[in-house]
């Protein structure tokens, strides 16, 4: 666990794994439990951080080169920390984010297969020793995420790569949920929606008695 005083919470997966639709059940169990609950995401969670969003996944006119993208993912990470994350924590909150930094292990590192110890560089520079508290891997068959993904019409930049990048994200993220295993914990993401947010919810119990 981390120094800071609130729990610091992260969702992970591939695209279509169901992060989005299980962050909004788990806000609301937590908050049924009384605590402050900040809800976030990245890239993003500040408007400064929103528009470098915006910039990481519009199709621009010319090619993103694969160091831009992970700057800019920690430019924006650097951002959320300083403006919302950590004082959110140090105020007692807890902080359920979707996507953090094994999305860049996964995606910059696994996908487009820059080297690990450039990220690892990166998260001491960004982060210091935060780390999240718990990380809930929600692992789908990565045709399943895509097709799921795929039915919201049009992709962004990143969601417009193919199969076997989504295949290489997804071995990274359980890669780095084993050598993780002290803060991670893997849901099937392939179930039901409801038997996945039960899943979820026994998991976060099952942690935080722990
Ligand atoms: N990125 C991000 C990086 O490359 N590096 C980084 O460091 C970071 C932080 C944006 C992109 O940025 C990249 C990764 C991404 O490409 P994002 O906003 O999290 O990241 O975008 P997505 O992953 O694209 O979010 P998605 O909405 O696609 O995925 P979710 O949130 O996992 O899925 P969700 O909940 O929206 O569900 C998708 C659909 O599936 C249905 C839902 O109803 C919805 O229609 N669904 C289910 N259907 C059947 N069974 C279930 N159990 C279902 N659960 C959900």
């Amino acid at each position: 666990m981390s120094d800071v005083a609130g729990k610091f919470i992260t969702l992970e997966g591939i695209e279509g794994a169901g992060k989005s639709t299980q962050k909004r059940a788990l806000v609301e169990y937590l908050k049924s439990r009384g605590l402050t609950v900040i809800e976030t995401r990245e890239p993003g969670g500040t408007p400064y951080a929103e528009a470098i969003r915006e910039l990481l996944l519009e199709h621009p006119a010319e090619p993103v080169s694969a160091q831009t993208e992970l700057l800019l993912m920690f430019a924006a990470r650097a951002q959320h920390l300083d403006a919302l994350i950590k004082p959110s924590l140090d105020a007692g909150s807890w902080v359920v984010c979707d996507r953090f930094t094994d999305a860049t292990f996964a995606y910059q590192g696994g996908g487009r297969q820059l080297p690990s110890e450039w990220i690892e560089t990166l998260e001491t520079l960004v982060q210091g020793p935060l780390r999240p508290d718990l990380t809930l891997l929600f692992d789908v068959p990565t045709a399943v995420g895509l097709q799921r993904a795929g039915k919201r019409g049009t992709l962004d930049r990143i969601e417009s790569e193919d199969l076997a990048f989504f295949d290489r994200v997804r071995a990274e993220y359980l890669r780095r949920a084993e050598l993780n295993g002290e803060r991670t914990r893997i849901v099937d993401a392939s179930q039901p929606e409801a038997q996945v947010a039960a899943d979820m919810i026994r998991a976060v119990d099952l942690w935080s008695a722990s």
